[in-house]
């Protein structure tokens, strides 16, 4: 695909209304098991892919299962990478990501730095998001240091998202950490996504329809699950509902 091609996939999808993403973790999931995965998610109705996770893994584990991607589905495959040790050039594109709440260097502009020449030599697309963390946080939150966000600290949350923004970013996520007892607030939703002009995407510890309703209703341009595929043997089954349910917001 042409430079910027999944950026601008992604934009017109959303011309039409919130959308949902697949998020698969190369550290629990192998190769085999994420094709599959990949295209139970695509009949479901999934937009994308995002592959990546907060563990540390090879290149090699990251470019099987990508290939793995690509056989099973023709969804766009997007990198949601922990570190610049973990990019694979057969993916369309990857999330280039500050963790603007970290305390550490390393995931605000450290793993970018050494990512940046890596990116151009694979020829990715990198479309560039803020990454905030809100509580609980989960493992990101621990790995990366951040300074959390309380859950009722909506302005705190539209703060960084329109830092983000006049940063020149992409896109914001929102990540109340994968696994999360509860997902974002859809206040703090709200709050953000009135200000904010560029999409907004929310994910960690969304696992029912109506969560997953209420978040896009609530403004969210982009629904993340990971959790839920992983978790359950009938993907499609639990995804359709979901994705249907999103879809109703529009
Ligand atoms: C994690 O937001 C994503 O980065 C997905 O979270 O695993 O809880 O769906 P879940």
């Amino acid at each position: 695909m042409p430079s910027g091609s999944i950026y601008r996939y992604i934009t017109k999808k959303l011309t039409k209304g919130p959308i949902h993403m697949t998020l698969l973790d190369p550290g629990t999931t192998g190769a085999e098991e994420m094709g599959t995965l990949g295209s139970q998610a695509q009949k479901a109705g999934t937009s994308a892919i995002m592959v990546g996770g907060s563990t540390h893994l090879s290149t090699e584990r990251v470019d099987e299962c990508v290939l793995a991607l690509r056989a099973h589905t023709s969804l766009p495959i997007i990198l949601f990478p922990p570190s610049a040790a973990t990019l694979s050039g057969y993916a369309d594109a990857l999330y280039f990501m500050s963790m603007l709440n970290s305390r550490d260097m390393r995931f605000i502009v450290g793993e970018q730095l050494k990512g940046a020449p890596l990116i151009r030599r694979l020829g990715l697309e990198p479309i560039s998001m803020g990454y905030i963390i809100v509580e609980p946080g989960m493992t990101v939150a621990k790995i990366g240091q951040a300074d959390l966000i309380q859950r009722d600290d909506s302005e705190r949350a539209l703060h960084y998202s329109l830092m983000a923004q006049y940063l020149g970013m992409n896109l914001v996520y929102l990540e109340a950490g994968s696994g999360a007892p509860e997902p974002i607030p859809t206040d703090m939703v709200r709050t953000v996504r009135d200000q904010l002009e560029i999409p907004l995407i929310v994910g960690g510890g969304i696992r029912t329809p109506e969560q997953a309703r209420d978040i896009a209703g609530a403004g969210a341009d982009i629904i993340v699950t990971g959790t839920l595929v992983e978790q359950t043997d009938a993907v499609t089954g639990a995804l359709t509902p979901m994705i249907q349910a999103i879809g109703e917001t529009k």
